[in-house]
């Protein structure tokens, strides 16, 4: 193993995001976000406000609510400035962008793709194993070779310009940093609502910049990225997937709000879990986002930052989630 490796893998197991600004353990916000109409869309960061956007489009031209959240994050997937989501975003340590992604509907049907190469649309990829193959997930060359078999164009191998100059800056010391709340551009999760109820979501992301080639976060595992479920409610992450896999996040958040939580209790309850189950929390943060089926909205993050997309077919607009930490 090079010297380089070693180091990035012991940079792993402690992760290494520095937050200032974290002084103490804050108590608890309540519930702050009240129902809203429907149809409604939940997006992670502020790429969720065009891809509500894109996605309310989608509605109003008489598409379903599953369409809606991949045509919705297809927005993102093709933002050349996006940093952490689709092939523009920032590679593994060998140079290399691979992507996770998921999609769920809320009568239990789920697709997701996972360390997939050279695929513009991993959602889209993600939606052709739902719909079209017995599983739920493929990954690397064989989600690669099932997009080929389905028509899809292999893009070109090569890192974006801006994702190039970050690369070569990242090499001069290749330490391991999980860089999260990039400039409030993360990976993008969407859960909707469409007027007849029926709940969908997905997720999308190059995941880590510079993590181990191989590595899938929490985004393409359902139940920890993303849940769905009609009779509930929906729930996604975004954040350090390690973290959130550990707990079951989108999972766990649905589970809460089966119990009678409402979405902000379970978005709170899955957050004290994530703390509780992790060591060097300061140094990790984890968003999560949740509806429930009545249109209530949650949203709560580990540490401060993180914000969403909350769109209608009356008004999108960005709202700031309150955190554990302050
Ligand atoms: C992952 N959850 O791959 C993703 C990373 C991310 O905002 O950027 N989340 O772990």
């Amino acid at each position: 193993m090079s010297e380089r490796r070693k180091f990035i893998k012991q940079s792993l197991m402690g992760s290494a995001l520095i937050i200032p600004g974290i002084q103490s353990l804050a108590s608890p916000v309540k519930p702050a976000l009240s129902k809203v109409e429907k149809p409604l869309l939940l997006s992670t960061w502020n790429h969720g406000l065009p891809a509500n956007a894109a996605a309310i489009e989608k509605l109003k031209a008489g598409g379903s609510i599953t369409d809606a959240v991949e045509y919705g994050v297809r927005d993102t997937e093709n933002d050349l400035s996006n940093l952490s989501v689709g092939l523009q975003g920032l590679p593994d340590r060998e140079g290399i962008t691979t992507l996770d992604a998921s999609i769920m509907n809320g009568d239990g049907s789920c697709g997701s793709v996972a360390f997939v190469r050279q695929v513009k649309h991993p959602i889209s990829l993600a939606r052709m194993v739902m719909e079209q193959t017995p599983h739920v997930m493929l990954a690397g060359e064989g989600a690669r070779q099932f997009a080929m078999a389905e028509g899809i164009p292999m893009e070109k191998e090569e890192l974006s310009p801006k994702a190039k100059e970050a690369y070569e800056r990242w090499k001069v010391k290749s330490q391991y940093k999980p860089v999260i709340n990039i400039e409030n551009h993360d990976t993008i999760g969407m859960i909707g609502m469409g007027a007849d109820g029926k709940l969908s979501g997905s997720c999308t992301t190059s995941g880590l910049a510079y993590k181990m080639h191989g590595r899938v976060g929490d985004s393409p595992i359902i139940g920890a990225g993303l849940y769905v479920d009609d009779e509930v409610g929906a729930a996604t992450a975004t954040g350090l997937g390690e973290a959130i896999i550990r707990v079951c996040g989108s999972f766990l958040i649905v589970e809460l709000m089966r119990q009678g939580r409402s979405p902000q209790e379970a978005c709170e309850e899955a957050v004290r879990r994530l703390i509780s189950k992790n060591k060097n929390i300061k140094d990790i943060q984890a968003g999560f986002l949740a509806m429930n089926k009545e249109g209530e909205v949650g949203a709560y993050a580990v540490h401060p930052g993180f914000n969403f997309a909350q769109g209608t077919l009356s008004k999108n607009e960005m709202i700031d989630s309150n955190s554990h930490f302050k």
